[in-house]
């Protein structure tokens, strides 16, 4: 489209269903509660819907839909996670303000391809 590079419509980057658990609020510590999320990369934020049923790559466009919660990933941090939950292919998402997500998938390259491309939007913002 036309403007997909305007600033107001951030350029999508990723798009995926990923099982997600909160783990810490600013700084302090919840009680997990894992679940599927659709999860949306898109300019400086990883947005995550609660319906996953109701999302697609394709359907999903800036302002017409109703997220959970985003994630600033600025200044964030990822890392690896297995040690974190009895579940295999787990990293840990850590927002500046004290956030902490795990996210997980059964299929390892999909996990690694979402590790990596976090990484490097991370990477990106860190050298602005
Ligand atoms: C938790 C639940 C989580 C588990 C967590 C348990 O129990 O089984 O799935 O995390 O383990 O405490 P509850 O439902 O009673 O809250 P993982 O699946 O990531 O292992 P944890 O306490 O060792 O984090």
């Amino acid at each position: 489209s036309p403007d997909s590079n305007d600033s107001s419509t951030p350029e999508l980057e990723k798009a995926g269903l990923l099982n997600k658990t909160k783990i810490a609020e600013g700084g302090r510590k919840l009680r997990k509660n894992w679940n599927p999320s659709w999860v949306v990369l898109v300019g400086n934020s990883l947005v995550f819907f609660k319906d996953p049923k109701s999302q697609t790559p394709s359907s999903w466009k800036p302002g017409n839909s109703r997220p959970e919660s985003s994630v600033d990933l600025r200044g964030a941090v990822v890392q690896w996670a297995n040690d974190l939950s009895s579940k295999k292919n787990v990293f840990k998402l850590r927002t500046v303000t004290g956030n902490e997500f795990l996210l997980q998938s059964e299929t390892h390259s999909l996990i690694r391809e979402w590790f990596n491309t976090i990484h490097s939007v991370i990477n990106r913002l860190d050298r602005e």
